[in-house]
């Protein structure tokens, strides 16, 4: 073990009522807005095919340029109540939203910075204004901050010279005051969502990651953070230099997950997150940007992987520069929803189903539950069906200790027959393509308790 003063600070993962709530609530949804929305990655008739919340960096727009935006922040399409209902529709349960991005640019008017909403023709709180909307339909509001700051002057990249260093700690001092300012302003705010963390100067400051992790704690009690913040007394970021992840979850997957059979992530909490189109967070108005938008269907198969593995997914929305959402987002999210509020209970207060092996032909979730069940007592574990094998033949290895009773199709309860091939395995016909992953109940009861005997099927071949 390597002595540590700033590595992590708990050897378990947390298991109080405001982290058992966000790992239940399994969907959250991203929003990226910022003055960045306005251009949607064209700067000067050149667009840029790179991430829009980039295109200061990647088209070379000076500090001057780029903060001239704010007279076009004028909210004309603004309508957070829409975005709040459209994340609940979704089945989405909590959001995090962008308080500032690497562009410096703040929602709410801070008082430590003159690059903010109030700078803007309405000069309105828009952060306050989101975060009530989303809490009105009832879902769980976080904050991300980005650390790295392209607009505040103290910001470094590395610590090369004492002037960097006393540069970096006033920057260091500033970035306290913002978080510590949003945690006054905004108290219900439930997580912290930490960017831009990777450079030298952040690494050779674990230190402040650390106490700034326990400040946020202090002022909000039970406040999530995530890994991402931290770096440890050595520059190990998000698992300390021991291999302990700090923070409270694991958030380096970022527009990919972890394989689906490798159950290892699940030993602790973590989320990943997702972007709707290929690799824009911000809104892109360009073809570019459409090349890779997601289907519904792959979004919820996403999903399944997701809570198969035992984590959180953020899929991200952009909103427009008016601040109103694009159809295809709102269509998507309705596709999500509808398939949610029929499916939704393989997703919600669900993880990983213990002792299930990868099917391959989808995802097997289970029921979170305060007080597991000793494994092998039964129960529903729901299968995904993401992938439908030519052969038209699920073949389902229950854990030895569970036998199948019955299976149902969560869209009308229909029950789907099943022939026992061995003890523990079993073999069902495929449902039919819908376009959408259809979702099977299946109840399972300690093996030998099955009703009534099953007689192993003559005309399937056992192997
Ligand atoms: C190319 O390296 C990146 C990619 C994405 C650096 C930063 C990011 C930012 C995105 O703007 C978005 O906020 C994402 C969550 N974040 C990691």
């Amino acid at each position: 073990m390597i002595p540590l003063t700033y590595g992590a600070t708990a050897a378990e993962r947390r298991q109080d009522p405001t982290m058992q709530a966000f790992r239940a609530d399994r969907f959250g949804q991203f929003v990226h807005w910022g003055l960045y929305a306005i251009p949607a990655g064209t700067w000067r008739g050149r667009t840029i095919e790179f991430a829009a919340e980039f295109l200061m960096q990647s088209a070379h727009v000076s500090r001057e340029d780029w903060a001239a935006l704010a007279a076009d922040f004028t909210l004309d399409g603004f309508d957070p109540a829409e975005w709040a209902r459209t994340a609940r529709r979704m089945g989405a349960r909590y959001v995090t939203v962008t308080a500032k991005h690497h562009d410096g640019f703040c929602l709410w008017p801070s008082a430590y910075s003159d690059f903010t909403v109030a700078a803007t023709p309405s000069g309105r709180d828009v952060l306050g204004e989101i975060l009530d909307a989303y809490r009105a339909e009832g879902l769980a509001t976080h904050l991300y901050y980005s650390v790295l700051d392209w607009h505040h002057p103290d910001w470094r990249y590395a610590i090369e010279s004492d002037d960097d260093r006393i540069a970096f700690d006033r920057y260091l001092d500033f970035a306290t005051n913002q978080l510590l300012e949003l945690a006054a302003r905004y108290p219900q705010t439930r997580g912290f969502w930490f960017d831009g963390t990777w450079d030298e100067s952040v690494k050779a400051n674990g230190r402040w990651t650390h106490e700034i992790e326990q400040l946020l704690k202090e002022r909000i009690p039970g406040a999530i953070v995530n890994s991402r913040l931290r770096a440890d007394d050595r520059g190990a970021r998000h698992f300390d230099s021991n291999g302990a992840l700090m923070g409270d979850y694991e958030s380096g997957y970022e527009r990919r997950l972890p394989a689906p059979w490798d159950r290892s992530v699940s030993v602790h909490d973590w989320e990943a997150c997702a972007t709707l189109t290929q690799a824009s967070w911000g809104f892109h108005d360009s073809a570019w940007a459409e090349r890779g938008r997601k289907t519904p269907a792959q979004i919820v198969e996403q999903l399944a992987q997701t809570v198969s593995l035992g984590g959180n997914l953020l899929l991200n929305f952009g909103p427009r520069g008016d601040g109103s959402l694009a159809p295809v987002e709102t269509t998507l999210a309705d596709a999500v929803g509808a398939w949610m509020a029929v499916n939704g209970a393989a997703v919600h207060d669900s993880g990983p189903a213990t002792g299930w092996d990868y099917p391959g032909w989808g995802f097997y979730t289970a029921p979170l539950q305060a007080d597991a069940p000793a494994a092998g007592s039964g129960g529903v574990v729901h299968a995904i069906v993401t992938r439908i094998p030519v052969s038209g033949i699920l073949t389902i290895a229950l854990p030895p200790v569970l036998a199948l009773r019955a299976v149902r199709a969560l869209v009308d309860g229909a029950e789907a027959p099943f022939t026992l091939l061995d003890a523990h395995t079993v073999q069902l016909p495929a449902p039919a393509a819908t376009g959408m992953p259809t979702v099977l109940a299946l109840e399972t009861v300690p093996a030998g308790q099955e009703s009534g005997p099953r007689e192993p099927n003559p005309d399937v071949a056992l192997v």
